[in-house]
């Protein structure tokens, strides 16, 4: 059987939410794995980029290239996707209320993911061009948006759903870059919740690992 292409990274938390519901809903087999590094620390003028840039012009992984050829991102789509392309329960809930809170779950954890990226890529800068004031708005936001996952925590249990997939990789992500911020102070049902579910399989395998050079 011929299969999809992931274009990823195993740091990227964004990639990271693609296989967790991969891997919970049994679709690895399914999936080739590209690994394509992104990010300011590569020169994103490869023959792996061009090749990147073909299938997504934004130049952001996760990308998936379907059997047919056509490509899909970002995350959400490619998510949204994978989930039609099994039999168990759907991870996009389909009662109203439900559906409404978990597709807010993963725009705020996604929103974290993406502000604490932004650090990331400003704190590679020279000290001499980098904006404090600029790392303190994103950081502001990724506390911000802490304290409201920690008050949606009980929105987050079973049954499995796309919100609390990315939340656990919002969380994932601070653990492994932002130690530092210490979220789980003051924020004890949702420290609890993250624990709990790292314990998952899905979560063991797709742990990011520090590259030691
Ligand atoms: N909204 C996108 C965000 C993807 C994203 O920011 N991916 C990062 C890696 S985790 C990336 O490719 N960054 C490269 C860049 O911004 O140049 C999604 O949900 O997939």
């Amino acid at each position: 059987m011929s299969s999809m292409v992931l274009r990823y990274t195993s740091l990227s938390p964004f990639s990271r939410k693609v296989l967790l519901l991969a891997i919970e809903r049994g679709l690895m087999s399914r999936l080739e794995l590209k690994a394509t590094e992104v990010g300011t620390h590569v020169s994103l003028a490869t023959p792996a980029h061009d090749d990147l840039a073909r299938c997504a012009p934004l130049m952001k992984i996760p990308v998936l290239t379907l059997e047919n050829g056509t490509s899909l991102y970002d995350s959400r789509v490619i998510c949204e996707y994978l989930d039609t392309r099994h039999s168990q329960a759907s991870l996009f809930p389909i009662s109203d209320d439900m559906r409404w809170i978990a597709l807010r779950i993963q725009s705020l954890a996604d929103g974290i993911m993406d502000a604490s990226l932004l650090c990331r890529f400003e704190s590679a800068r020279e000290e001499s061009k980098r904006s404090v004031e600029w790392i303190d708005a994103q950081t502001r936001r990724i506390l911000q948006g802490i304290n409201f996952l920690d008050k949606d925590v009980h929105y987050m249990q079973e049954p499995l759903h796309i919100g609390a997939i990315s939340a656990a990789c919002a969380l994932g992500y601070l653990d492994f870059r932002f130690a530092h911020l210490n979220w789980r102070i003051g924020h004890d049902a949702l420290a609890q919740w993250f624990d709990d579910f790292s314990r998952r399989p899905s979560m063991q395998r797709t742990k990011p690992v520090p590259i030691v050079i």
